[in-house]
This record gives C-alpha cells, sequence and structure tokens, in this order.
C-alpha cells in the first residue's frame, strides 16, 4: 500500500514537473516582444547583443550553480567528518599557506573570467557603428516622444506615443508607435523633457536612460520583423506604468512607405495653417 502511494505520488511530481518545463519552455517560445504569463527567461532576443546578454546569463547561472554546489558539498563533508562523534579530538590548524593562497587566487580568475566576456558584451554596446537610421526618443511625463530627422525628402517629423489603454498586450501598446527598418543599424539619441526616464526595449537586450539636459546614446540592429514592447524603466512619477514603448520593426519598403505616410500624417496633426484653415 506504502509503495503504490509513494509511486502514486512520484508519477504527480514527475507530471508536475513535466507540466512546468513544458509550460517554461513553451512561455519562452512565445514572449516574443513581450512579456507572457509565468515566462522563467528572458524574451526572446532578436538582437545579436540581446542573444549575447542571454548567453552571457546562462552561462552565469551554471558558474553560480556550480559555485554553490561545490560550497555544499564542502559544508556537508565539515558536518559530517568533523563531528564531534566523528572527529572527538579537534585539529588546533590555525594557518595553511597553501590553502589560503588558493582560496584567493582562484575567486580571482573566476571574477577574471566573468569579467572578459561582461565587458566585451559591454564593448559593443558602447561602440559607435555607422547608424542606417537616427531617431531622438524624448522622455516625458508620461510619454515618449519620438523625432525622426529630415534626410533629403524623408523624415522631418515629430509625434508622441501615448499608451493606448484598449489594445494588447495591456500596458505595452501605444497609440503611434516607433517604426524602424529590419537589419539595420537604428541609432537612439536619448533625453528627458522633465525627470529622468529610461527607454528600455528587452528583446532588443538595451536600456538607456533619458535625463534631461543630456542626450545618452544606443543602437540596435533588429534581426526580426515584428512588433517589441518595453516599458520606461526609472521610476519616474505617479504614471510611470503608463509610458510603454512599442516598436515596429518592418522591411525596409514598408518602412519606406511608413517615413511618407508619417510625414504626412504627422505634419498634419502639427499644422498650425490647417487648423487656422479650419475654422
Ligand atoms: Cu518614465
Amino acid at each position: 500500500m506504502r509503495t503504490t502511494q509513494a509511486q502514486h505520488r512520484s508519477s504527480w511530481g514527475l507530471a508536475a514537473l513535466g507540466v512546468f518545463l513544458g509550460s517554461s519552455s513553451s512561455a519562452l517560445a512565445a514572449g516574443i516582444g513581450q512579456p507572457e504569463p509565468w515566462q522563467m527567461s528572458r524574451q526572446v532576443p532578436v538582437t545579436a547583443e540581446a542573444a549575447d546578454l542571454l548567453n552571457f546569463e546562462h552561462g552565469l547561472h551554471w558558474l553560480a550553480f556550480a559555485i554553490s554546489v561545490f560550497v555544499l558539498a564542502l559544508i556537508l563533508y565539515c558536518i559530517f567528518k568533523f563531528s564531534e562523534k566523528a572527529n572527538p579530538t579537534p585539529s588546533r590548524t590555525t594557518h595553511n599557506t597553501a590553502i589560503e593562497v588558493a582560496w584567493t587566487i582562484i575567486p580571482v580568475l573566476i571574477l577574471v573570467a566573468v569579467a572578459i566576456p561582461s565587458f566585451r558584451t559591454l564593448r559593443t554596446q558602447l561602440s559607435d557603428p555607422k547608424a542606417d537610421v537616427v531617431v531622438k526618443v524624448v522622455g516625458h511625463a508620461w510619454y515618449w516622444s519620438y523625432v525622426y530627422p529630415a534626410e533629403g525628402d524623408k523624415g522631418g517629423f515629430t509625434f508622441d506615443a501615448n499608451v493606448d489603454e484598449e489594445q494588447q498586450p495591456k500596458l505595452l501598446a501605444t497609440d503611434n508607435d516607433m517604426v524602424v527598418p529590419v537589419g539595420k543599424i537604428v541609432k537612439v539619441q536619448v533625453t528627458s523633457d522633465d525627470v529622468i526616464h529610461s527607454w528600455a526595449i528587452p528583446s532588443f537586450g538595451g536600456k538607456i536612460d533619458a535625463i534631461p539636459g543630456r542626450l545618452n546614446q544606443w543602437w540596435f540592429k533588429a534581426d526580426r520583423e515584428g512588433t517589441y514592447h518595453g516599458q520606461c524603466s526609472e521610476l519616474c512619477g505617479a504614471r510611470h506604468a503608463y509610458m510603454p514603448i512599442t516598436v515596429r520593426v518592418v522591411s525596409e519598403q514598408a518602412y519606406a512607405e511608413w517615413l511618407t505616410e508619417a510625414k504626412t500624417k504627422y505634419a498634419a496633426i502639427d499644422n498650425g495653417a490647417r487648423l487656422a484653415d479650419a475654422r
């Protein structure tokens, strides 16, 4: 009877584990450009830098796991090997040069091994490649505005992106989206109009502070078309949670079409003469 119950319990345990692993892996697959309920990992990376960060994080987790297992094994070894019963006469040793050198040098080597990929990723993020598209992003309490500078007959317009609470994903959608072409280096110059905000898109593996009076810069190259959501990531006031970021990555042709449409659309909104005519 006991065995049956135990078997029963263990099969339930296995089933639960299966459901957990299944759901976390499906969440991982579904979390493209937005978070998913119960998602355990990062959102699917769509830039090489975001993929680097994910790999780095996985490496760190395994390293931390190995260190934890090693420390646990040491503790257990000490508990059993040096208990009062097993070792009634304790050693009076206070120094051991070899061990002291080892426990200083080995952690230093581990930190150096962690620092190398970390600094490499940071160097890529802070590099300044030639941009195909430049967009100025301005944080306001509590919305973002995007400035597409004029280049020949293209660009030269500004628009605001406010939260659209009717749209899904909830509190992540905006009324106007930032649009960029796929496979191109997009440079964002980020600043703020009032308090410190932070422009962040998890799928692109990046986050940069929007600071009044300062122009910060960051770049990304999205490898895959789609809609990617982010949020202001610096606590900035009452409606901090209501200033999402939506970036649509589209083909080069769709981007060119959008530029033309957007120029007319946003010019029409801002055009004072038109309002005067309408009166
Ligand atoms: Cu903010």
